[in-house]
């Protein structure tokens, strides 16, 4: 079994030629930020305000502490912390240590976690005592296997991060920038989740550029909306971003306008990146009369495709300019330009960052499809990944010969090179940005005694996007839909991959049809609920 996938020599070499990879790790990028911005604040969370040089002191004691631990170069940490401060001095500290965090969301529970765990033989997991009325010690209790549990705030029975052995010292790991620096998580399509090894050579490019597209300086506030460990908040531009440029970062724990609004205020945030249904939430906030949110400047929204015409309120409506963001935690990312004419910004997901993002446009068989037409998207650049973690089997269908990855979207090209997103042929739903892959979830339903077959589809929703209607024939004694709802979440399955609904079914609708393929099925469910 791979680990990881390299790109091909050629094109490693090309990428450096273009000065795109730089050689710097995430490590070294902090230092240089710190020695060029030292008493500027980098992060407010909290009650925490620390400059880059603060940050800089954390992150190397962090290192040192942890090596201390025993955890070392090449090791892989669950870091599930939300949107805190302390998240910034463990990821530097494990950068600068060669060791990969794999980045979890809170909203993640037992089920995800103790894959996560396992299937990379993690040897510590991070976390926070407690956050948005969920108490993780009792999830990290449940893990088998892992030598540290370190806790942001009251450690209860684990240790506390700020008890990580400080005065360590002594030389810290090589750590080359062609290494992977840390794990993702895909949105996800199959069974489990798939992890997404990125290097720092990539993801730095990736960051350098989206700053420098979104216009950051040493004068913008970045605030983290969304989960900090989310690929759009980390790097497009998001905290590396800021951190690039010498920008502020602001934390918010929450995305709600009674939340986020008065933070605005108070710290003069200037941009931000949203999903659609915060965007329509802040849109539609009577909040927006009491706050003074005139120092936006720029509202980021990606993650699920942005209905024309929410886009196209969001100038008037919040004060400030839209730009659309189309990414994947696999790499590529486009985004709105700020000279875009309005009507390109307001119904085109953008152009991809860098002149050297390959993109192809192909049918079912493969074949390019003619100028203008919709076909699935596929691409190679020097930010995307060649193969998920240890997952032959499933790479060699996710990506071309080539090493194209086949990001599962249904796209079309303007002539001017903008891409509109259309639809897509993965076997996953978009709730509002959440990424649910339907047969993660429909085996987690078939593990129900009451269970005989289960489909999971997406059903068009004016808030969410799509939201999630499970369709299951039952067994008898036929289970309601409240034991189905109650037995996925004492499967620690997050929130978000409970079904919004859940209908008991005879049989499955349209069957007739001769076509017995999953994927087939869930068409033909959705249609007929769209008849209805
Ligand atoms: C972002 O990353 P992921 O990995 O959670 O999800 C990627 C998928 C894309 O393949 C596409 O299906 C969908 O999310 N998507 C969009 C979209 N942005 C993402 N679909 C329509 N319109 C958009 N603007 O979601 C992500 C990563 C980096 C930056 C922004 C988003």
């Amino acid at each position: 079994m791979t680990d990881f996938v390299a790109w091909p020599p050629e094109f490693a070499e090309r990428y450096r030629e273009l000065g795109y990879w730089q050689g710097q790790t995430l490590g070294d990028f902090l230092a240089e930020r710190a020695a060029e911005h030292g008493s500027r604040i980098a992060v407010v969370g909290g009650d925490n305000r620390w400059t880059y040089q603060q940050l800089d002191e954390r992150a190397t004691r962090m290192a040192h502490g942890l090596l201390a631990l025993g955890i070392g170069k090449g090791d892989r940490v669950v870091l599930q912390l939300p949107n805190v401060a302390e998240f910034f001095e463990v990821v530097f500290g494990l950068f600068r240590i060669g060791a990969l965090p794999v980045f979890a969301l809170p909203a993640h529970r037992h089920s995800e976690i103790e894959y996560f765990c396992r299937f990379t033989d993690a040897v510590a997991y991070v976390i926070a005592d407690k956050f948005g009325g969920f108490d993780y010690r009792t999830l990290a209790a449940r893990i088998p296997g892992l030598r540290h549990v370190l806790v942001a705030g009251d450690p209860g029975e684990f240790q506390a991060l700020d008890s990580v052995p400080a005065d360590a010292s002594g030389p810290l790991p090589d750590v080359r920038a062609d290494e992977v620096a840390f794990l993702n998580l895909s949105g996800g399509s199959t069974g489990v989740p798939k992890l997404i090894p990125r290097t720092h050579d990539d993801y730095l490019y990736s960051v350098r550029e989206s700053a420098e597209i979104c216009g950051l300086t040493t004068e913008s506030v970045y605030m983290a909306t969304l989960p900090v460990s989310h690929n759009f908040t980390l790097s497009s531009p998001g905290v590396l971003g800021a951190l690039h440029a010498g920008s502020r970062i602001v934390l918010t724990p929450a995305p709600s306008p009674d939340i986020a609004f008065p933070l605005i205020e108070r710290e003069g945030v200037t941009i931000t990146g949203v999903v659609p249904p915060i965007a329509l939430l802040w849109m539609d906030s009577p909040a927006r009369g009491r706050f003074d949110l005139s120092s936006m400047r720029l509202l980021q929204v990606g993650g699920a495709r942005l209905a024309d015409e929410a886009a196209k309120r969001v100038e008037t409506e919040l004060g400030c300019k839209l730009q659309q963001v189309f990414g994947m935690a696999e790499g590529l990312v486009n985004y709105t330009r700020d000279d875009d004419p309005w009507d390109l910004t307001t119904t085109t997901q953008g152009t991809p960052i860098s002149p050297h993002d390959e993109i192809r446009l192909v049918d079912a068989d493969d074949v390019e499809v003619a100028p203008g037409e919709v076909g699935q998207l596929l691409t190679r650049g020097p930010y995307t990944i060649r193969g998920y973690y240890r997952a032959d089997e499933h790479n060699a269908t996710a990506f071309t010969k080539d090493g194209f990855y086949r990001t599962g979207d249904l796209v079309r090209l303007l002539p001017s090179g903008h891409i509109i997103v259309s639809g897509r042929v993965k076997d996953q739903i978009n709730r509002g940005g959440e990424k649910v892959a339907a047969e993660e979830v429909e085996n987690h339903l078939l593990a129900h005694e009451g269970v005989h077959d289960a489909v999971l589809v997406g059903v068009e929703d004016p808030q969410l996007g799509e939201r999630t209607c499970a369709f299951v024939i039952p067994r008898s004694p036929e289970p309601s839909p409240a034991e189905l709802r109650r037995f996925l979440r004492e499967r620690g399955l997050a929130a978000f991959k409970i079904p919004d609904k859940i209908e008991l079914v005879d049989e499955f609708p349209y069957t007739g049809v001769g076509k017995t393929s999953r994927r087939a099925l869930a068409q033909a469910i959705k249609e007929g609920l769209e008849a209805r």
